[in-house]
């Protein structure tokens, strides 16, 4: 496992011609995990908008209008009603996101409970809620919490023209909290924000510096939502995503890559190339956080056309 990518050393991956490079990342793909297993995750959205950041991309955000109902933090029980139902859906890991600058200790008592719950419903847990301390990582460790999602969405140059009521450094910080409370990394980031290839490439560095790697490795491709300052951004180009799947299939050959947000807007073809760039998880079901997924009579018909088990 290599930490000390450079730029250069990415761009020249992500540069070389197609079947090369996508042969590479099946060869790490392969060198480390079943081919035929694709992970999946289902999403909530246990708390709706009014969000306190500005991060240019979501609809979630207090600066925008997009449309969105805000809404309190679900009831326990509903969101372990949600769950249930994903695990009969065939998910392995339940996810739960909340539209919050940073968690407050009076809703951690609510949040370790789900968390509680969801694990003895036989999931792996997985939460997103903005910035932490210490003791609340302890503490969310302490409920059963597997994996902390806090995404470098993209590289640090690029990053105070996408959001500004955080820095770059605010957060590694959570990273390092949830790190040494045990709790497992889903980091990863977003394509198609109007960055350049370079931005691109100083994601995966920065991400590849974080020892271990993360667990998991989301590769998102920009939901456009009207009303937010990236509404209006031009869709990345289909094989280049590709390519960039490729890529953290390479430099992280032990991480599970997931193709998460975007899969909506792609043709199934392009979404099997994916897969085939070594990216090896979902999101299933017909909702992402608050934009629509694919949904499972769609996956089932991809799984089955690629032969992966579903
Ligand atoms: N508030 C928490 C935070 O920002 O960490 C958790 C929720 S936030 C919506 C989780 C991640 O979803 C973001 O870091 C971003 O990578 C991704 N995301 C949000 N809106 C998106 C969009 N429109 N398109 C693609 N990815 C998006
Ligand atoms: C991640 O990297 N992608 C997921 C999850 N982590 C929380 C979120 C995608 C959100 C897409 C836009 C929406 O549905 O609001
Ligand atoms: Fe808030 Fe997260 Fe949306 Fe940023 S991405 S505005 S932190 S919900």
């Amino acid at each position: 496992m290599r930490h000390d990518w450079t730029r250069a050393e990415v761009l020249a991956l992500a540069d070389r011609p197609f079947a090369d490079l996508i042969f590479e990342a099946q060869q790490a793909l392969r060198a480390h995990h079943s081919p035929g297993a694709v992970q999946k995750s289902r999403l909530l959205n246990i708390k709706t908008g009014g969000c306190a950041e500005n991060c240019g991309y979501c609809s979630q955000s207090a600066f925008v209008e997009t449309g969105l109902k805000a809404s309190k933090l679900m009831a326990v029980e509903d969101v372990l009603a949600a769950a249930a139902q994903a695990k009969a859906e065939g998910a392995e890991r339940f996810c739960m996101g909340a539209a919050w600058r940073e968690l407050k200790d009076r809703d951690l008592p609510a949040i370790a409970a789900m968390t509680r719950g969801v694990k003895e419903l036989g999931l792996e847990t997985c939460m997103t809620l903005g910035m932490l301390t210490r003791a609340q990582a302890g503490a969310l460790a302490d409920a059963g919490l597997d994996y902390y999602n806090h995404n470098l969405d993209t590289g640090p140059d690029y990053y105070p023209t996408v959001v500004s009521t955080r820095t770059y450094q605010e957060r590694l910080d959570t990273l390092g909290v949830c790190r040494e409370a045990g709790v497992k990394l889903c980091c990863g980031g977003i394509l198609g924000m109007g960055e350049r290839i370079e931005d691109r490439a100083d994601l995966i560095v920065e991400l590849a510096k974080l020892r271990p790697h993360p667990e998991s490795v989301p590769i998102n491709r920009l939901v456009p939502i009207e009303g937010t300052p990236l509404g209006d951004a031009a869709p990345i180009d289909g094989l280049e995503f590709v390519r960039w799947i490729a890529v953290a299939r390479i430099v992280f050959p032990r991480s599970t890559v997931r193709l998460a947000a975007g899969r909506e807007a792609m043709s199934e073809e392009l979404q099997a190339l994916c897969l085939l760039a070594g990216a090896n998880s979902i999101f299933i079901g017909e909702r992402l956080l608050t934009t629509p997924n694919p949904g499972q009579a769609r996956d089932e018909k991809l799984m089955e056309s690629m032969g992966l088990a579903s």
